[in-house]
């Protein structure tokens, strides 16, 4: 019973408003607390205590033993330890793109960060049309330069596998593997989705044993591939930002696997914020929506070009090399990730809100350009040829 809470349970808001009171190390002795849980994920519970006195407000974000969507999903505990251990390393080296930490608590599985209420959702933000420029770049520097700061190559061999030690995360990669790469791409009993999709997917998906093949081996490549450190659950929802800051919350997916897997999950969010608007008919869509796609590519190759030459790696032929298979990898992940939230479990809000006809007109758009993706994914190396192919 440390702090006075009884660590078997997830907290209620009047349990963290005691957590945080008999920590004594977030607010003062006459502080007047009030709690509200905010999260919205699928996995954890998040939140947000206030001092009525003097406005400082913090998140509590606690991981309970099964996921908020189904408690089909068994998922370790361990994965709040491990956010906490990213972010704390991620403040020394990607600091303005990452929220504080100020603490965690392995007994209550629960860690306490910097409230970002002055931040919206990227993904709220882009379904309400406010378009903004700033953040391309911002996620485009955020993934290459933590993508290329550990990479073998940087971090010596030896202390990257030390590393890679401290980021097994068996319980997350599985749901990736299962929701992500598998279960969309089957008829399978966990997938959800309107009769009119289903019949468009059972054509367009399940009778294509060349797709299952592509899909197969991007599978595998996640799997076997620990290329860096990547995020491992980079989309719109996982992005807090305002006119001109950019922070990534969300860590617990992280582990060591391929780099284009983050910037293809991420271009597949701002496709389905393209897909919002373009059934609603949104005026200045594609364009937006285009040059938001050829930032974020232009700008990784060049973060990740000049993060390689600061750490002196010195092959440039490599550099083409590496660059080419991250753009290709992202490429097939965009696709599965088009592919999964429409087809799958874990859907996103920029679709499941629209009425029909409008929904199923997106979900087989998102459909079609993610199949699209994985089958020519080996000729996307550059923004034209990725946009050439949506
Ligand atoms: C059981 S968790 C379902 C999904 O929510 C998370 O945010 C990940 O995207 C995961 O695939
Ligand atoms: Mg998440």
């Amino acid at each position: 019973m440390q702090y006075g809470v009884n660590s078997s349970f997830t907290m209620s808001e009047q349990e963290v408003i005691t957590y945080v009171k008999n920590r004594q190390d977030c607010f003062g002795a006459d502080a007047e607390l009030v709690c509200q849980e905010i999260g919205d994920g699928n996995l954890n519970y998040v939140f947000r205590v206030r001092d009525l006195r003097s406005g400082h407000s913090v998140i509590v974000k606690q991981a309970g033993p099964v996921a908020r969507i189904s408690d089909e999903f068994v998922v370790s505990t361990d994965r709040n330890r491990l956010e906490y251990q990213l972010l704390s390393e991620y403040n020394k080296i990607v600091p303005e793109f990452v929220p504080d930490v100020y603490g965690f608590d392995q007994s209550q599985n629960c860690m306490i960060m910097e409230d970002l209420s002055a931040y919206i959702i990227l993904r709220q933000g882009l379904i309400a049309g406010q378009f903004y420029e700033h953040f391309p770049k911002d996620i485009a520097n955020f993934m290459a330069k933590s993508h290329v700061g550990n990479l073998d190559w940087v971090l010596g061999g030896k202390a990257k596998k030390i590393k890679m030690s401290q980021f097994i995360n068996p319980d997350l990669c599985e749901i990736t593997e299962d929701l992500v790469l598998t279960e969309p791409f089957i008829d399978c009993p966990r997938n959800e989705m309107s009769e009119a999709t289903r019949a468009y997917v059972k054509e367009q998906l399940w009778s294509d044993p060349a797709l299952l093949h592509q899909v197969n081996r991007l599978k595998w490549q996640f799997m076997t591939d620990t290329e860096t450190l990547i995020h491992g659950d980079l989309h719109t929802g996982s992005v807090f930002v305002t006119e001109h800051q950019t922070k990534v919350i969300d860590h617990e997916f992280a582990c060591f696997g391929p780099a284009g897997f983050d910037l293809g999950s991420f271009l597949a969010n701002i496709l389905f914020a393209m897909l919002h608007h373009e059934v609603k008919m949104t005026e200045g869509t594609r364009s937006y929506f285009e040059n938001v796609m050829e930032c974020l590519i232009s700008s990784y190759r060049t973060s990740f070009t000049e993060t390689w030459r600061l750490n002196h790696l010195k092959d440039e032929l490599l550099l083409t090399e590496k660059l080419n298979k991250v753009m290709e990898d992202a490429a097939g992940y965009c696709g599965c990730e088009l592919i999964r939230r429409t087809v799958g479990i874990a859907k996103v809000v920029d679709i499941s809100i629209l009425e029909e006809p409008e929904k199923y007109i997106a979900e087989s758009r998102a459909i079609a350009i993610g199949k699209r993706l994985i089958m020519e994914a080996n000729h996307c190396k550059s923004a034209r040829d990725f946009l050439d192919r949506i």
